[in-house]
Parts: C-alpha cells; structure tokens; sequence
C-alpha cells in the first residue's frame, strides 16, 4: 500500500504495489507461454508479482488466494482451473476489499461483483472456429467419425470448446463424436487416452483436441499404431504454441485455433487501472486467428512461443 497517497483517483507508485497471482500449472505449453509473459510484463512494470503454481488442483488455488488475502496483496489476479466453486473464497477477497481479476479462465459465480474483470479468450468462438473448419475440410464426405479429447474437466475452456464445436457440427448429422474423453490438456493425457480410444475406433477420421499439447500426444498414439497423423486421421487442435505450429507445418495437424497466451500487458493495465481508482472493462477478449498448414510455415519463423 502506498503512503505517499495525496488524494483520491491517484495511482500508487508502482514499487508501492504487491499483486498475487494463482496460476493452473504447468500442464502445457500454452501455460508455460502465459506464466512467462505474466511474469515478464510485472517485471517491466516494476511491480511486484507473487506467484504461485496450483498444479491443476482447485484446492491449491483456494489456499493460495486466502493466503494473498492475508498477507494484504493490493490485487489478486489468478486463472481459474475449473469454473465452479469460488464464490466463498471470493467473497472473503471482497470483504478484504482487495480486487480480484480472471484472468484467461472464468467462474460460473453468479455474482459479478466479486471480480472486476475477466482477461481472456472467447473459448466457444474457439470451438465454433474448429467446428467450420471440419464442416469445410469434410464437405464431400458422407460419413466423419470424430474423437475428442477434452481439457480439464470442469474448465471453462474444456466446456466451451466442446460447446462451440458442437453447435456447429451438430446440424449435420453426418459428424458424430465416437468418443470424447479428458486428456487433461497434458500430452501424456492426449496420448494415453488416444491410445485407448483407437483401439476401439480404428476407423476415425478426425481428433478433435481441446489443444495442442493433447494433439501432440495423439500423433504419437497414432505412429505408434503404424499410422500417418494428419493423412490417415486427420487432426485438430487449439492454441497454436510452437510445437504445435512445428506438426502444423510439418503436415501431423491440419488446422489450429489460435489461443492466445500473452496476457500480461493487459493484466498490468487493468491492474494499474483498479489501483488508480478508475473504471475498468469488466470482459477483455482477447483477438485471436486461425492457422493452415502453409500459414504456420510462413508465421513459424517469427513465433515467439
Ligand atoms: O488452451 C491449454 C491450457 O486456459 C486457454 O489451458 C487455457 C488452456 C489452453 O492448458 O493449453
């Protein structure tokens, strides 16, 4: 807290500011992007960023934010792992009078006032993308057998992206999900869970992975079946971090959704914002595209992560 305050609507010194964040984890690539940017961004706005990994466990961040609540932190900032469940924990940052904001994930709290903004994706418009990609890919097809491999369950991004991609296919009935399963957002998940779902579907034709990293296990259940991912089944993916790109260009993804993890800047605008006292956008959505195989060759060179 600042001391050197002289009236109200005047924004502390940067140094005088202490923000705490709850990250996911570390289960991605996308994650390891978005931790770093954070990180970075407070570091060159000279403020003070504490940080601490939930390892995908709700309880983890529950413990985190009570823990920032009673060290007194100016803002709390954190990525919500699953959607439901915050509104006590909340409401104790509320009547501590220290702001909270979502950051890439959301609540489903129905009280709006116990956060201040939400920073992040649009995750149905995501699945939507993916969903028009697939109506188009398989225009002349009669027939198309889809795997899923769903995010952490109980994610905003894992709901909405099941949800998008659904209410487009859906009003073709030639598109049917065989299976759909959680892989965690993980590689190892992607894999593992592939693995066991060819085994009972042979015949897919397309993986639908709520992200990269699960796209990039499913490539390797599906060499490891002597198949060609990308040809024989074909797959897509959400996010677009390099390694992604990298099987995006190398013809094992056929089309990425663009997620974008460089979320920090706008983290410490709002941030700035809320401690000056001023208004800020209560939804932030952040602007994102889509990529073909030949667009990741050309945008490769230049991708940051
Ligand atoms: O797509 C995935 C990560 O919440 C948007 O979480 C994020 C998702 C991202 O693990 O890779």
């Amino acid at each position: 807290g600042a001391d050197s305050s002289t009236g109200a609507g005047d924004a502390p010194a940067p140094e005088d500011l202490i923000v705490g964040f709850s990250q996911v984890g570390a289960e991605s690539g996308w994650r390891a992007a978005n931790t770093k940017d954070i990180q970075a961004a407070f570091e060159d706005a000279g403020i003070e960023l504490k940080f601490s990994d939930a390892q995908q466990k709700q309880e983890n961040q529950i413990k985190a934010i009570r823990s920032y609540i009673q060290q007194g932190v100016d803002v709390i900032a954190f990525s919500p792992v699953v959607e439901s469940g915050w509104d006590t924990v909340l409401k104790e940052a509320k009547d501590a009078d220290i702001p909270v904001v979502l950051t890439d994930r959301s609540v489903d709290s129905a009280d709006t006032s116990l956060y201040v903004s939400f920073l992040g994706s649009d995750f149905v418009e995501e699945g939507k993308k993916a969903g028009n990609w697939a109506t188009e890919e398989f225009a002349d097809a009669d027939a198309v057998k889809i795997i899923q491999l769903e995010g952490t369950t109980g994610s905003a991004p894992a709901i909405d992206r099941a949800e998008g991609f659904a209410d487009v296919i859906g009003s073709d009935p030639k598109f049917e999900i065989v299976a759909s399963q959680t892989g965690d957002f993980t590689r190892s998940g992607g894999k593992q869970v592939t693995e066991a779902l060819l085994k009972s579907n042979p015949d897919v034709d397309l993986i639908y992975a709520h992200n990269d990293d699960m796209g990039l296990g499913a490539i390797e259940a599906i060499e490891a079946a002597g198949l060609k991912p990308g040809v024989d089944i074909k797959i897509l993916t959400i996010d677009a971090v390099k390694d992604g790109m990298q099987a995006l260009a190398d013809g094992k993804i056929n089309f990425i959704v663009e997620c974008s993890p460089l979320l920090g800047k706008q983290l410490v605008d709002i941030v700035n914002k809320v401690v000056a006292g001023e208004e800020v956008e209560t939804r932030i959505v952040t602007e994102e595209t889509t990529f073909t195989q030949e667009e990741a060759i050309a945008a490769l060179p230049d991708r940051q992560y």
